[in-house]
C-alpha cells in the first residue's frame, strides 16, 4: 500500500494525469489486509470514506467501507477521474446517462450494471455517465480504494424518478487512520447523505 502510495505519487507528479498509467498501477496491487487495515473504519449506518492519501494536492485516495447491503445515492463526480480498486467482497455499480442541463422531470435512463471483484479495477467519469454502487452481500463487508483527480469537495446526487438533482459534500469518517472528529462532520441529515 505504501508502494502504491509512492507510485501514484510519482505518476501524478508531471502536469497530464495518464489515465492508463493509474489503471496499471491500481491492477499491479495485490490487495493486503494487513497492508490497508488501519484505515478500514466501518459504521453500522452508511458506507464510510476514509481518507488515505492527497497526493500532494494532486488527488484523493479514499479508502470506502460498506456493510452488508449498503450502496450510494446515484451521483457524479464534479468532473474529476475516478478510479476504483476492489480490496475485499464485491460491488455493483449500476450506470445511468448523465441528463442535460435543465432536463424536464422524467426517470433517468440506466445503461448497465457491471460487477467488480476482488482486485478488479474500473474507472468512472461524468463523460460516461452516473452512476450507483452498492455492496450486493447481505452477509459480507466490502472494502474498494477510490482515487479522484483532481480531489472534490462536492458531487451532485440525483432522484432516479425525476432526474433533478443536489449537492452533497464529501466527508470523510477518518484521515490518514484516525477517525475525524464528529464535531468537524455535517449536522443537517441533509448534508450527511452520501454520494
Ligand atoms: N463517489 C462516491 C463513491 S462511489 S465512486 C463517494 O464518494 O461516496
Ligand atoms: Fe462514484
Amino acid at each position: 500500500m505504501e508502494e502504491l502510495v509512492a507510485e501514484m505519487r510519482r505518476i501524478f507528479a508531471v502536469d497530464d494525469v495518464n489515465v492508463q498509467d493509474v489503471e496499471k498501477a491500481l491492477n499491479g496491487y495485490k490487495s493486503k489486509f494487513v497492508e490497508w487495515r488501519k484505515f478500514a473504519h466501518f459504521d453500522d449506518r452508511n458506507y464510510t470514506r476514509n481518507l488515505v492519501d492527497t497526493g500532494n494536492g494532486k488527488y484523493n485516495m479514499i479508502l470506502l467501507c460498506w456493510g452488508p447491503g449498503m450502496c450510494t445515492n446515484i451521483h457524479d463526480h464534479s468532473g474529476s477521474h475516478c478510479f476504483v480498486k476492489m480490496l475485499q467482497g464485491e460491488l455493483l455499480e449500476t450506470r445511468f446517462s448523465f441528463p442535460p442541463a435543465g432536463s424536464e422531470i422524467k426517470p433517468l435512463e440506466k445503461k448497465e450494471e457491471l460487477r467488480f471483484g476482488l482486485n478488479e479495477v474500473t474507472y468512472m467519469h461524468d463523460n460516461i455517465g452516473l452512476h450507483r454502487m452498492e455492496n450486493p452481500s447481505h452477509s459480507e463487508s466490502a472494502v474498494s480504494l477510490h482515487l479522484y483527480c483532481p480531489a472534490y469537495e462536492e458531487c451532485h446526487l440525483f432522484d432516479q424518478r425525476t432526474s433533478q438533482k443536489h449537492i452533497s459534500k464529501v466527508t470523510f469518517w477518518s484521515q490518514y487512520g484516525s477517525l475525524t472528529n464528529k464535531d468537524d462532520l455535517p449536522f443537517d441529515p441533509i448534508a450527511r447523505r452520501m454520494a
